[in-house]
C-alpha cells in the first residue's frame, strides 16, 4: 500500500492533491489542521491500495478492468441465458391471480432472474399466493433494540443515498426506547465539514457522545472505550466506486471487528446496472440489513425485492421523508408488500403514536 502525506493551505487544497497524485480510490487515513510560523496548514495523510511506480497501478488498473470484463462478459451470457429461457416462461400456465401479481411485478422492474424463480414455485400450485414464494426471499429484521444486538453499527452506501440522516435517525430511535443507554455517534467522514456539524449539533442535543474518527487510531481508541457505550453509530464516508466494502473496513482498522453490523443505505432511484454494481461493492459477510431511503420520492419499488434476492439481507427500516422526526420505520414484511404491490407507503411512526395517544 502506498501511503503519503499532502499539506496544503486549506483541506480543499490538500484533498485535491490527494486526488491528483493518488486518483479519486485513494483512502484518506488522517487529517490534521494546524499552525505553523502563523500560517494555517490543512495535512492529510492518504492511501492507495497499490505499490508506488506507476507500472503497478497500471497493473491494478488492468486487474480491474479484467475483473470489470468479467462481469461485463456474465452480463452478456445472463442475457442469452434469459433469450433462451423466456420463450419457457409461459404465463399463461398459471393462474390468472398469479399471471397478474407477475405482469405487474415485471412492469415495477423486478428483474427476470426474480420473476423466473417466482414463476418455477407458483408454477407448482395454482392456488399458491406470490407472497407465498417472495417472502421465503424477501425478509425484515425491524431495527430496533430486540433484533440488533451488536454494540458497533456502520451505515454504508452510496453517496447521497440518506447515510448520515438514517443513522441519526436510528441512534434517536434507540435513544427513544431506552433514554438511559450510552449512545455514541462516530462521524468516519472526516473531510466533510457539514457532516461533522450536523451529528454533533444532534448528538449533544439528544445526550449522545461525539467523535470524530480521522483513521485506524482513532477507531482503536474507540474501541478500547467501547465498553463505556451501549451502542456506538459510526457513519462511513462515501468511497470510491472500485474500493469494495471489505476492504474500506480494513483499510479503517475495522476489518477484525466482531459484535459489529454493517447497515446499507440504498434508495430506489439507481438505474438497474448500478444496483448491480453496488451489490458487488457492498458484498460483505458483515451488512446486516439494508436501509431503504427516499420512498416518498420513488414511483416503483422493484429494486426492494431484486436487491433482497440479490443479497439475501433483511430489510431494517423504512425512510419516508426528508425530516429526523417519525421518518425511520422499522420495517414489517406486510409493508413492503403494500409498498411494492399498492405503492403505499408506511405510517409514519409519529402518526401511530398520535392515534395510540387519542385511543
Ligand atoms: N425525500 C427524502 N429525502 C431523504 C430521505 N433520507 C434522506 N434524505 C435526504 O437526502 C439527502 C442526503 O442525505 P445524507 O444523509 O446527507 O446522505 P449521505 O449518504 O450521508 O450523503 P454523503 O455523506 O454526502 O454521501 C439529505 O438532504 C436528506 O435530507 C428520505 O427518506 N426521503
Ligand atoms: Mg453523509
Amino acid at each position: 500500500m502506498q501511503v503519503k502525506t499532502f499539506r496544503a493551505k486549506n483541506s480543499s487544497e490538500a484533498l485535491s492533491r490527494v486526488k491528483q497524485t493518488l486518483g479519486s480510490d485513494a483512502v484518506i487515513l488522517d487529517t490534521k489542521n494546524f499552525s505553523e510560523d502563523g500560517k494555517k496548514w490543512c495535512e492529510i495523510t492518504a492511501a492507495m491500495d497499490a505499490e508506488a511506480d506507476d507500472s503497478t497501478l497500471l497493473d491494478n488498473r488492468d486487474a480491474a478492468s479484467g475483473w470489470n470484463e468479467f462481469h461485463k462478459e456474465w452480463d452478456v451470457i445472463k442475457k442469452h441465458m434469459m433469450t433462451l429461457i423466456k420463450p419457457q416462461l409461459d404465463l399463461g400456465s398459471l393462474a390468472p391471480r398469479q399471471r397478474q401479481a407477475l405482469e405487474f411485478l415485471e412492469r415495477e422492474g423486478v428483474s427476470e432472474g426474480v420473476t423466473l424463480g417466482l414463476f418455477d414455485q407458483l408454477k407448482k400450485d395454482s392456488r399458491m399466493s406470490i407472497l407465498q414464494p417472495l417472502g421465503k426471499c424477501v425478509t425484515t429484521k425491524a431495527w430496533g433494540w430486540k433484533n440488533y444486538h451488536q454494540k458497533i453499527h456502520v451505515l454504508t452506501g452510496p453517496s447521497g443515498s440518506g447515510k448520515t440522516t438514517s443513522l441519526l435517525r436510528m441512534a434517536m430511535a434507540c435513544h427513544a426506547e431506552r433514554p438511559n443507554a450510552k449512545i455514541c455517534i462516530a462521524n468516519a467522514d472526516a473531510l466533510s465539514g457539514r457532516t461533522r456539524h450536523y451529528l454533533r449539533h444532534f448528538a449533544e442535543l439528544s445526550g449522545m457522545t461525539y467523535k470524530d474518527i480521522c483513521n485506524a487510531r482513532d477507531i482503536r481508541a474507540l474501541l478500547s472505550e467501547s465498553q463505556k457505550f451501549d451502542r456506538i453509530f459510526i457513519d462511513l464516508p462515501s468511497s470510491s466506486h472500485s474500493l469494495r466494502l471489505d476492504r474500506q473496513l480494513e483499510l479503517l482498522g475495522m476489518g477484525e471487528v466482531r459484535d459489529m453490523a454493517v447497515h446499507l443505505v440504498l434508495s430506489p432511484h439507481y438505474a438497474p446496472g448500478q444496483f448491480e454494481l453496488f451489490t458487488r461493492r457492498f458484498a460483505s459477510a458483515k451488512c446486516a440489513s439494508i436501509i431503504w431511503t427516499k420512498l416518498d420520492e420513488a414511483c416503483n419499488f422493484g429494486a426492494v425485492l431484486n436487491t433482497a434476492y440479490a443479497t439475501g439481507l433483511p430489510v431494517a427500516a423504512l425512510s419516508i421523508g426528508t425530516g429526523l422526526r417519525g421518518t425511520l420505520v422499522p420495517a414489517e414484511t406486510v409493508m413492503l408488500w403494500k409498498l411494492v404491490f399498492k405503492h403505499q407507503l408506511p405510517d409514519s411512526p409519529l402518526e401511530e403514536k398520535r392515534g395510540n395517544d387519542a385511543q
